[in-house]
């Protein structure tokens, strides 16, 4: 008689050592499967003498339970180790800090334009505000360019199809539209996006602008110097020294440009002038009584100069590695 003692041993020391539900598998069919060891034992039963059967039969049986009990054992075992792995590798520590969320902030241009118009409400500058498609008039006609004027021509001006309209090329229509709404004394800043027909290294079909006029009966050009030399000084926050080139506009007279001294030398910043008479005249205003100065520069070379940006392209690419060191 075979020991089925011996078998049965052998049987659970395999089934103990399968690692994994697939090698377990496998242990199972070599012992319990239609060809398995134990199968196999039951199968010679009838070689035994008729007295020894019963007793062995039994004895394979057992065994054969024992067996399935042992692999149902092992498992489940194998199963719950399974899962404690998984939730080992899966555990998440909840006590960690988060990751955070980065603060975003306004683009260098809007900074710029708020800080300007911060700086004139505190002179006492209203803020006015006027449309980006703009009629003839309020753009060029009332501003004293007239219709043969150089800067009217199709490459500088963006014109609408079908309408007698045009994307605005400076601010300069707010004003216009102010002063036919408001009388004198006035002192207003405008701020926003103008379009010209321009694009090069120094140029962009948009940019936004920064307009100041002031209308009195004692506006001087010596009020224009100091407003604009205050103003620059508290811009850059130190003290600037300035330098007024007579220049010429159609809409002041007389009309200067303005350079800043920088440690490479003298940067134009802004123009300005004293308002051209036919300009009061054309929104009414008596020139004779009143006299007003004004003055203009682009947002984006503004902060360029604040913030040493030597091309002007970086405002428009809105490469975040860029934004983020003015949020
Ligand atoms: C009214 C009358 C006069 C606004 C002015 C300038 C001079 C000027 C440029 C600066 C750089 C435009 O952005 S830029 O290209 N502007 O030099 N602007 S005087 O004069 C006005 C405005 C409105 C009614």
């Amino acid at each position: 008689m075979l020991n089925v003692a011996d078998l049965l041993k052998r049987a659970l020391a395999e089934i103990q050592a399968a690692q994994d539900l697939h090698a377990l598998d496998a242990v199972r069919t070599s012992w319990l499967g239609r060809k398995g060891e134990l199968t196999a034992l039951l199968k010679q039963l009838g070689t035994l003498p008729a007295a020894e059967r019963p007793a062995a039969g039994e004895a394979i049986n057992q065994a054969k339970t024992r067996v399935h009990d042992a692999i149902e054992a092992r498992k489940l075992a194998l199963e719950q180790g399974r899962i404690e792995s998984q939730l080992q590798a899966e555990r998440i520590d909840v006590t960690l800090p988060g990751r955070g969320q980065r603060r975003g902030g306004l683009h260098p241009v809007t900074q710029t334009l708020e800080r300007v118009e911060d700086l004139f409400s505190q002179i006492g500058f209203a803020i006015a505000d006027g449309p980006e498609i703009e009629d003839d008039f309020h753009n060029f006609e009332a501003l004293n360019i007239p219709a043969e004027h150089p800067a009217r021509a199709m490459h500088d001006t963006f014109y609408l199809r079908d309408h007698p309209l045009l994307l605005r090329t400076h601010t300069s229509n707010v004003q216009i539209r102010y002063m036919l709404r408001n009388k004198p004394p006035l002192r207003i800043i405008s701020t926003g996006r103008v379009f010209r027909c321009d694009s090069d290294m120094t140029h962009t079909p948009m940019f936004n602008q920064i307009e100041g006029l002031v209308v009195d009966e004692v506006s001087s050009f010596a009020d224009l110097k100091g407003v604009l030399e205050d103003f620059v000084a508290h811009f850059f926050a130190r003290p600037v020294t300035l330098r007024f080139r007579p220049s010429f506009f159609p809409f002041t007279e007389p009309s200067a440009e303005v350079d800043i001294l920088g440690e490479r030398g003298w940067l134009e910043i802004l123009g300005c002038g004293m308002v051209h008479p036919r300009v009061l005249e054309n929104v009414g205003i008596d020139s004779e009584r009143f006299t007003g100065f004004a003055f203009g520069m682009g947002a984006e070379r503004l902060a360029m100069l604040k913030y040493g940006i030597n091309d002007l392209r970086m405002f428009f690419e809105n490469d975040v590695r860029f934004l983020r060191q003015f949020a």
